[in-house]
């Protein structure tokens, strides 16, 4: 967002990550800028946009403001951002409407309109009536069974992984999400290449170029810890076990209310089976030196190369957490077929599956305090949770691993979150 408004004439002032309202406000003040941009990962900062957006009305601001990030959607802006901060709020789902939209905002000829335009659109969407989702069948009981040999891990050991070399990673990114998501090309990299394509050609040697450089020169450090667990678990709630058969840690998890009903939990075996149950936890990153690299590369004016950084330390980072996986799986007993391909794996087509807290099945970010603790993550390998429970540096991934053949992802429902988050308010 920062590259492509700074191409197309806007002074963009930079305040970084987890900047906290006074900040703002005082840059506010300094700078007196047409525009302030707000941008968001995880739901938790979308929620606290909220709050920005009700100090900026107190201390005064009037100025337009433009969000986005991945959490972030129109209807929130118009239902919470918009009405906390009283004037203009414009929700931007990319770096392309961002600028369009700040376009139209500096030009006298096209603020009035284009501010009376996204206000009648959030006004609409905040009149829409709320979607009840149809009603499915009641969920049937659960069918996952626990009655074929439990697979068991070599040790439980909590691992500790030290800058693995960055060229057993790279081979995992997901070349969607580095060269799609990230870098705007349009279409499949391979295909386009194969076409003699000349802008994915230069992007995938500009990739290899960096990729190259970082090689070189170890500025990337790709660290992780890993630990398998004795589990058991016990309706909803998964318990870990520690060395003595304590429980050390308990996580617990919605259940669908419909359909197949399922709860993560139900992939572990029940207590009243008798049986010991594994689960692996991990935590990976690949973001240690990048954010300063990419600073120095900016200053440098090398602009795509720093963006191709992150890019790279972010997938590097879901590449990393693929890779481990892949290695659980062996450690575990039941190895990949030789003739998977990496693109089947990018599809979860292996036996058992990868969440991470965060996700729909697991939703409760919080939890990531707990993992840090069982994991001891932060003495491990020097990755640190924020107070909204971020990872930083950003580029990192915790997850949580089962190995059931059947353990698959599955959704659950809006209105079954928000039961799930009651009953446990409630202490239930
Ligand atoms: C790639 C990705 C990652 C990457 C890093 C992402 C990053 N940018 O730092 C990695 C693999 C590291 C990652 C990790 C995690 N992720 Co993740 N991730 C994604 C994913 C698939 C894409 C996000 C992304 O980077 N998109 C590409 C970028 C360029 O897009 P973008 O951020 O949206 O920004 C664009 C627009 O939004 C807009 N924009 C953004 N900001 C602004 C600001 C202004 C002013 C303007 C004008 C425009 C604008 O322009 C940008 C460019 O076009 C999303 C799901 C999704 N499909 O969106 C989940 C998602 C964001 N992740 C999620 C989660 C849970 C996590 C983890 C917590 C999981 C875990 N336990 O490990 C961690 C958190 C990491 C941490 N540091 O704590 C959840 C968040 C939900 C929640 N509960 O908050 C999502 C939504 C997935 C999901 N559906 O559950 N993730």
């Amino acid at each position: 967002v920062e590259i492509i408004l700074a191409n197309n004439g806007f002074r963009v002032v930079n305040l970084g990550i987890k900047v906290p309202p006074e900040e703002l406000i005082a840059a506010y003040r300094s700078h007196r800028p047409d525009l302030i941009g707000l941008s968001g990962l995880l739901v938790k900062s979308a929620q606290q946009m909220v709050v920005t957006a009700e100090d900026l009305r107190a201390a005064g601001v009037r100025c337009p403001v433009l969000v986005g990030g991945a959490a972030l959607s129109a209807k929130f802006t118009a239902a919470k951002i918009a009405p906390a901060y009283g004037e203009l709020v414009c929700y931007a789902n990319d770096a392309m409407r961002g600028l369009d939209l700040a376009n139209k905002l500096v030009d006298t000829r096209t603020r009035e309109a284009t501010a009376a335009e996204v206000q009648a659109a959030q006004a609409r969407l905040r009149e829409a009536p709320v979607r009840v989702a149809a009603t499915a069948a009641p969920a049937a009981a659960p069918l996952i069974r626990h009655d074929q040999p439990v697979p068991t891990p070599p040790d439980l050991k909590r691992h500790v992984v030290d800058r693995l070399p960055l060229e057993e990673i790279f081979p995992y990114v997901n070349p969607a999400m580095l060269y799609g998501k990230h870098l705007g090309l349009r279409g499949n990299l391979e295909t386009l290449l194969a076409a003699g394509d000349e802008k994915a050609k230069r992007l995938r040697e500009r990739v290899a170029a960096v990729e190259n450089e970082l090689l070189a020169n170890g500025a990337m450090r790709a660290r992780g810890v890993y630990k398998f667990f004795p589990a058991q678990s016990d309706g909803e709630t998964i318990f870990l076990h520690g060395p003595d058969r304590g429980v050390t840690e308990s996580f617990t998890f919605p259940r669908q209310s419909t359909g197949e009903g399922l709860c993560l939990a139900d992939f572990v075996a029940p207590r009243a089976t008798g049986l010991t149950d594994y689960v692996a936890l991990f935590a990976v990153s690949c973001g240690d030196g990048v954010r300063d690299l990419a600073e120095r590369w900016k200053a440098e004016g090398r602009f795509l190369d720093s963006h191709i950084l992150q890019a790279l330390a972010i997938e590097g980072a879901e590449a990393f957490a693929e890779l481990l996986h892949r290695r659980l799986r062996e450690m575990w007993g039941f190895p990949d077929p030789p003739e998977m391909t990496m693109s089947e794996r990018f599809k979860a087509r292996y036996r058992g599956v990868r969440v991470s807290f965060g996700y729909p099945a697991c939703p409760r970010l919080e939890d990531q305090e707990k993992l840090f603790r069982v994991l001891d993550v932060e003495a491990a390998i020097g990755l640190r949770l924020t107070e909204g429970y971020m990872m930083d540096p950003e580029a990192s991934v915790s997850a949580l691993v089962f190995h059931h053949p059947e353990a698959r992802y599955f959704v659950i429902p809006p209105g079954d979150l928000e039961a799930f988050e009651r009953r446990l308010a409630a202490g239930a």
